[in-house]
């Protein structure tokens, strides 16, 4: 056989869903999997092994399932401070618009965040990033948006690469300046973006802070037109953009995003269907967050059929934030994906997987266990890959796999 240098690691013996075929979890039961200088070299029927492979070590995988470690496409995830005074005022029964109109919200841990220094953040990010590992994340997107002036939005992201440095896990940064209207410019949200666009988009592109550009679309947040020029200034500077749109009302987020070629379109309770075929049009995935449903106890699905008729891909993300969906579990937010919305098991595993991938830019990269993407995968000790989205609260890790090395599954 040609092999030009020795696998690092064979895996044998395992049950494999890569997750590559266009449907379905790609199922290949008794197979193998090679690994090599961190990226997947081989894979295939343990019994077509090539004969006198040249293998560094083996792991024998016991019958257990391997899947491409998940990817949490959408969380904000570094911020000061925690919103639990909100959670009660809810179940007291105040609206996320009450609570924002009445000063709470997203400036309230604006202001907390302000006043934590870099090591702070880290320090309270730090235990919520290894939530999510444990659960077999190994890609995680996370947003700045909570600073909104030059400094706290660069220490933010500069936290989020922080995280990645240190930690066997992959981080995708998006500035989303256009969260919220800061107090220092108050009642002048067109001032504030031209700070956004002239000043702070061009000062973490050049210092290369931000993976991609985000933005809140939304009667609380801004509007279409002010949405718009953020992601056309991020597009001129060369940075993909994504939306969160048609959360609590339609704004034609969706459609403005399809149009400005976005990667993601994230929300959409209340999408409608010109935005989908837009969607659809654009390949922009759109990225279902049933975290928040379910916190802001909203009623209105996002529309899964029409998504699905049209052919708009799918991704399920956390959303973490400490706001609207404080929640670390990648394992439930599939699940809630399942029942709150109906998404079948094999579309919420493509969810986390292929479809998170595409709505980061990284489809290349990983999402999919394939020859040539990335080693991350994650060996689990289930029966059936449906498990994944079935329990509430336990977690059958069993190895987990960063760019090719088996690392501890770690502890929150
Ligand atoms: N939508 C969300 O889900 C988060 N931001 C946004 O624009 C919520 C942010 C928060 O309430 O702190
Ligand atoms: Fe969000």
């Amino acid at each position: 056989m040609n092999q030009t240098s020795p696998w690092d690691l064979l895996i044998r013996r395992a049950h494999l869903a890569t997750l590559a075929a266009k449907s379905g979890l790609g199922e290949l039961v008794d197979g193998a999997i090679a690994l090599r200088e961190g990226r997947i070299a081989w894979l295939g029927a343990d019994r077509d092994l090539p004969a006198g492979a040249n293998v560094g070590a083996e792991l024998d995988a016991e019958r257990r399932w391997v899947l491409p470690g998940f990817i949490d496409c959408h969380t904000h995830l570094v911020y000061g401070g925690n919103r639990s005074l909100e959670h009660e005022m809810r179940l007291e029964g105040a609206s996320y618009a009450e609570i924002a109109q009445a000063g709470g919200g997203i400036r309230s841990t604006v202001a907390a965040t302000r006043i934590a220094g870099e090591e702070e953040l880290l320090a309270a990010s730090a235990p919520r990033l290894r939530a999510l590992m444990s659960e077999g994340v190994t890609t995680v997107e996370i947003k700045s948006g909570y600073g909104l002036d030059l400094e706290t939005e660069r220490r933010m992201l500069r936290t989020a690469r922080r995280l990645g440095a240190e930690n066997p896990v992959r981080v995708v940064t998006t500035y989303l300046g256009a969260h919220a209207v800061p107090p220092e410019y108050a009642g002048r949200p067109d001032d504030y973006l031209d700070f956004v666009c002239g000043t702070v988009l061009p000062a973490l592109r050049a210092e290369g802070l931000a993976d991609a550009v985000d933005a809140f679309c939304e009667t609380i947040g801004f509007t279409p037109q002010q949405v718009g020029r953020v992601l056309a200034a991020a597009r001129a500077l060369g940075l993909p953009v994504k939306l969160h749109a048609e959360q609590l009302s339609d704004q034609g987020g969706a459609a403005l995003a399809a149009s400005a070629g976005a990667l993601s379109a994230d929300h959409l309770e209340h999408l409608g269907e010109a935005g989908a075929r837009a969607m659809a049009a654009a390949g922009t995935v759109a990225v279902l967050l049933p975290g928040a449903f379910y916190c802001l106890r909203e009623t209105l699905r996002p529309p899964v059929e029409l998504l699905r008729s049209c052919g708009v891909p799918m991704a399920v993300a956390t959303d973490h934030n400490p706001g609207t969906s404080p929640l670390s579990s990648i394992l439930l937010a599939m699940h809630l994906a399942c029942t709150l919305f109906g998404l079948e098991i094999s579309e919420a595993l493509a969810a986390t997987t292929r479809e998170a991938a595409r709505a980061l830019g990284l489809a290349a990269e990983v999402g999919t266990l394939a020859v040539g993407k990335r080693a991350d995968l994650v060996l689990w000790e289930i029966e059936r890959p449906a498990e994944l989205c079935y329990h509430l609260g336990l977690v059958p890790t069993h190895h987990r796999i960063f760019d090719g090395a088996l690392s501890d599954v770690p502890r929150p």
